[in-house]
């Protein structure tokens, strides 16, 4: 059986965050998970190159786009090898045979006429690369963003989509798990039945975007990153899955995908372009697309502003590689928001993998060290009841991994776990060791508590692979974990008596939360890139940093353009979100006099946050309207380089009013 699972391809503008490490893990569980059930399995993962983002922010950090993209897929895939990701394939789609496939399927649309050449007059948000109707803006600005837009018009490309808005409605109702969790699966019916399906631009003309896929039939165009990066499940099957696939499951193999994971923001571009692209292709639809929630970090957005980016392999040293993995899939249940923070992580640290499953192991070797010189013992009898939990396990996770419901998965193992812990309190061994007529029954206890760690290990190895190593080894296991089938080895009796068993120290030792120092961590993006940027803005400093000079002499202004543009510290009174839009912000202000601003920085700050905060006010500004609410100045900001606004404030106290020179 064929068994394709993907991860979204991520943008190389920026580190990697828990976002990122997330839908990874979570594929590689079930990767993993399935290789021990003897499927052959294609797990991919890779970066996406292209387009408006990429080329920014490879411009801001004065890199080549291609450079810039060699140099942070790297943080990419260390981050991998460093969680113990098991992808079989990466790819990037700069990869030549990737924008290949991508140049062959757009001219394959071309030539069936799926594709037009239209005029197109529309509104459009750089930032988000995206189209907008005017009926769709919200007070003149991006609806998605708040941001404004820029009227365009101009000859572009469009994919057909809306012919296929019947079919896809159908397929989604014919098949119910096809998007899920059903939330998701009811937003996008929803979505499909209550307005008509547009045609999508599938092309940028190259004067205001050239970093990406030129358009076969036309070379002044280069295609939508989207359309660009969907493709990428399909053209890795075809150039970097192993040969086999084909051999075994047809020409296709290993497509169609299984699962495709991703985060809820990139549903419709997944669920609806993904799936007509392919339905106008011809080429079957994948099985399953499965969105997860995303994180907050204590409560709040996640955003570069706020200095709160949990950078994965941070806390993966500091924590260890298999907790965090374990914490990502065990805190909620995917397709839920779920909350990070590092006294939830500790928490379950300390309860679940140290005490619950680590004092297991530890209590459970120090026995048979000390009852039987590190011999597993011989039993009198078989424990049934423990016997038919441990090998029922295996249905149950076959059932809960089918829906991807990780903790469910997780809950199903740990009643093993609280099983035999419970078994050794009310079988008490150590009383058992003091009564000679009692040793049979020792036997049988302890036996039954080794073969209970046995499941454990196989069970939990595709959720923490490094340490179930580790408890594989210690219970004397000569085999590979990785190459073991479950079908084979989830059946009680395998352990053989007389097998040494090794100590090899606790396997998650307690974070001490006593201890006041206790560092908050702070996961900063790793320097090493900074570093990185730097020595090769230093190789480029050569031509291509003096045409940069040279641009930059061409917009210049002088003093008296500056002095037309007042602006003054304000002291936020009141901060609270607009209703109906995701990134507005209403404020009130005390520049000097009272003043009302709105602002589109909801997705980095929370409303509560700014109040009483100083924030710099551009006052003279004629007023304008966003979704009907005055704004009477703008607050200034920079954009960091995700793209988030981060909002500038004095770095020490200033009286509200107080003139910028
Ligand atoms: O969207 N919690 O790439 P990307 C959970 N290149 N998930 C999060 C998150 C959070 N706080 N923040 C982001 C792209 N994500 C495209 C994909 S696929 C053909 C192209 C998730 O690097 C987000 O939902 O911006 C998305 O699934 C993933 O990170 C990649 O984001």
């Amino acid at each position: 059986m064929n068994f394709y699972v993907t991860t979204p391809i991520y943008y190389v503008n920026d580190q990697p965050h828990i976002g990122h490490a997330y839908t990874t893990v979570a594929a590689d569980v079930l990767a993993r998970y399935h290789r021990m059930r003897g499927r052959d399995v294609y797990f991919q993962t890779g970066t996406d190159e292209h387009g408006q983002k990429v080329q920014s922010a490879a411009e801001e950090r004065g890199l080549d786009p291609k450079g810039h993209a060699d140099m942070m897929v790297e943080n990419f895939k260390t981050l991998w090898t460093k969680l113990d990701i098991s992808h079989d394939a990466f790819i990037r789609t700069t990869d030549a045979d990737h924008t290949k496939v991508v140049r062959e399927l757009l001219q394959r649309l071309w030539d069936e006429k799926q594709i037009v050449k239209r005029t197109y007059s529309g509104w459009y948000c750089t930032p988000d690369e995206r189209f907008w109707m005017e009926k769709d803006l919200v007070e003149g600005c991006c609806p998605d963003c708040g941001r404004e837009v820029e009227k365009i018009e101009e000859d572009n490309y469009f994919f057909l989509m809306s012919e296929y808005q019947d079919r896809l409605t159908e397929h989604i109702q014919k098949n119910p798990g096809y998007i899920l969790p059903e939330t998701r699966r009811n937003e996008v019916l929803g979505f499909l039945k209550n307005q008509p399906l547009g045609d999508l631009c599938i092309s940028r003309p190259k004067t205001r975007l050239a970093w990406g896929v030129t358009l076969p039939f036309d070379e002044d165009f280069v295609t939508y990153v989207w359309f660009d990066a969907l493709l990428n499940y399909y053209s890795g099957a075809q150039y970097l899955a192993p040969a086999e696939f084909k051999k075994t499951n047809g020409d296709l193999a290993p497509w169609p995908a299984t699962h495709h994971l991703i985060g809820k923001d990139i549903l419709t571009t997944h669920a609806v372009y993904w799936s007509t692209m392919l339905m106008a292709l011809e080429i079957p639809l994948p099985e399953n697309i499965f969105a997860h929630g995303w994180w907050t970090v204590e409560g709040r957005k996640m955003s570069k502003s706020l200095g709160n980016v949990v950078e994965p392999a941070g806390v993966a040293e500091k924590y260890g590689v298999d907790a965090f993995r374990y914490f990502l899939l065990r805190e909620v249940p995917f397709g839920l928001d779920g909350d990070f923070s590092e006294d939830a992580l500790v928490n379950r640290i300390n309860t679940e993998l140290a005490n619950d499953l680590g004092n297991l192991q530890s209590r459970v070797l120090k026995m048979v060290a000390k009852y039987c010189k590190s011999e597993v013992p011989e039993p009198e009898e078989t424990e049934e009841e423990m016997k038919a939990l441990a090998e029922g396990i295996l249905d149950a996770l076959e059932g809960h991994l089918e829906v991807l419901q990780f903790q469910r998965a997780l809950d199903e193992i740990w009643k093993l776990v609280s099983f035999v812990n419970k078994y050794i309190d009310t079988n008490a061994p150590w009383a058992l060791a003091k009564d000679p007529a009692k040793a049979g029954r020792l036997r049988t206890v302890l036996y039954s508590s080794t073969e209970a760690l046995r499941f454990l290990a196989l069970y939990l190895h595709p959720f923490m692979p490094g340490s179930t190593v580790k408890l594989w080894r210690t219970l004397g296991q000569g085999e590979d974990l990785r190459e073991i089938s479950l079908d084979k080895e989830a059946r009680w009796g395998r352990l053989k008596p007389g097998t040494g068993l090794l100590d090899e120290g606790p396997l998650f030792p307690r974070i001490d939360t006593g201890k006041k120092e206790r560092e908050r961590a702070k996961f900063e993006p790793k320097r090493a890139t900074e570093k990185a940027i730097g020595e090769m803005r230093q190789k480029l400093s050569g031509k291509e940093g003096k045409d940069m000079e040279e641009k930059a002499a061409d917009n210049l202004i002088s003093i008296d353009g500056l002095t037309k543009v007042e602006i003054k510290t304000g002291k936020v009174l009141k901060a609270e979100a607009v209703e109906g839009s995701n990134k507005l912000i209403r404020l009130e202000v005390d520049t000097g006099e009272p003043r009302q601003i709105v602002a589109g920085i909801g997705n980095a700050y929370r409303p509560e946050d700014l109040e009483g905060k100083t924030i710099v006010v551009v006052t003279n500004l004629k007023p304008a309207k966003l979704m009907g609410i005055e704004s009477q100045g703008m607050l200034l900001a920079a954009t960091g380089p995700d793209g988030e606004p981060s909002v500038l404030m004095p770095d020490r106290e200033v009286p509200p009013g107080s003139k910028i020179k």
